[in-house]
């Protein structure tokens, strides 16, 4: 714990800010709750994956002669089950399927709706890397019982609640209301998420960055200079920035919100059928968008605040840079000075 506020867990964190807020209506604190339950079960079976593969099991028969579900169809079923029932939402989304998630018959629809990456980076099980489910809140803007997409298809300027769970050497819950962002850690021998970073503040300029070097030929010439200028001799630091790319948003982002610097994912010409890049707005940029503004850093296309951008389609892709303002700011400047006019 890094501020000596032990006991102090997620569902009493936001119960204290909605006591500051009066005009909150507490469900924030269920909807969170909810987040933190789905966690822990999908943390649970995280942990277990490595057995899994030793054994041999995944997409396999198990003991019982059920087949063992993959990880991220698993995470996406635990977060739809629990959301779907917790009467918070009128509509969903996950990354891992094409169309709207309506709340199951016979549950109640809520005043929110959420966009869901159950399990990014799941490529990465197999090496021990890493991985991580992130999540947006928005109100509701549409009448009626029944929610639907217009209520997901929303700025991330407006999100009400986001943040992400990291499954790693502990597993970490980081949000935020609108009200900083903090970090809690599960206590697995409690089954608690515990306070353990208050207030995370993105440093201003950082020295490192992190992108998929290998699709540098299919970069715009702003972002090749602008790599290309991070490796020469930085003014403060004498030397140039540090390389990090895990290769899994939800790690790379976290150091990058911890440690400040920049984290890339920019439009390329390797797949004429993704010219914005490979990350979704919706499920995952935006969420980090708002969490860097939070925290003080910021999040662009290269031409816009990622948080301005207004959704066109459900599964839209953005270019994403993210992290310390100063980078961003830079990146953005390379962007407007080599590829714009
Ligand atoms: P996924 O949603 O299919 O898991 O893909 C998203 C992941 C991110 O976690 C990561 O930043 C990125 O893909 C890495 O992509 P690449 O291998 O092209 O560098
Ligand atoms: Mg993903």
């Amino acid at each position: 714990m890094t501020d000596g506020k032990i006991g102090i867990n997620l569902t009493r964190h936001v119960h204290q800010e909605q006591m500051e807020h009066p005009e909150a209506t507490g469900e924030l604190s269920g909807i969170l709750n909810q987040i933190a339950f789905a966690a822990k079960i999908v943390s649970r079976e995280v942990n277990k994956a490595g057995l899994v593969e030793i054994l041999g099991l995944t997409g396999d028969e198990n003991v019982q002669g059920e087949e063992v579900m993959k990880l991220d169809e698993f995470a996406n079923e635990v977060f739809l089950n629990i959301l779907g029932k917790s009467g918070h939402f009128c509509i969903m989304a996950t990354e891992e399927e094409a169309e709207v998630i309506p709340v199951p018959e016979g549950h109640k629809r809520g005043n929110y709706s959420i966009a869901l990456d159950p399990l990014d980076g799941s490529s990465n099980i197999d090496v021990n890397v890493n991985i991580g489910t992130i999540f947006s809140v928005h109100r509701r803007v549409t009448e009626g019982t029944e929610g639907c997409e217009q209520d997901l298809m929303q700025p991330g300027r407006r999100i009400i609640a986001a943040g992400y769970v990291v499954y790693g050497s502990s597993t970490m819950l980081v949000m935020s209301t609108g009200n900083g962002v903090h970090g809690f850690t599960l206590d697995p021998s409690v089954g608690e998420f515990l306070q353990s970073h208050t207030d995370i503040r993105i440093p201003e300029k950082g020295k490192i960055y992190s992108i998929n070097e290998g699709n540098y030929p299919y970069w715009t010439t702003g972002v090749r200079k602008y790599i290309d200028f991070l490796k020469e001799k930085d003014k403060e630091s004498g030397r140039p920035y540090s390389g990090r790319y895990i290769g899994s948003m939800v790690a790379d982002m976290h150091r990058t919100l911890l440690k400040g610097g920049i984290f890339m994912y920019p439009a390329d010409k390797k797949d004429p059928k993704k010219p914005s890049g490979k990350l979704r707005l919706l499920y995952e940029c935006a969420p980090f968008a708002f969490l860097c503004e939070h925290a003080g850093g910021a999040a662009s296309t290269g031409t816009m605040p990622v948080l301005d951008v207004v959704p066109e389609d459900l599964h839209q892709r953005v270019p994403f840079f993210a992290g310390s303002k100063y980078d961003v700011g830079q990146v953005e400047e390379f962007v407007r000075k080599y590829d714009e006019g």
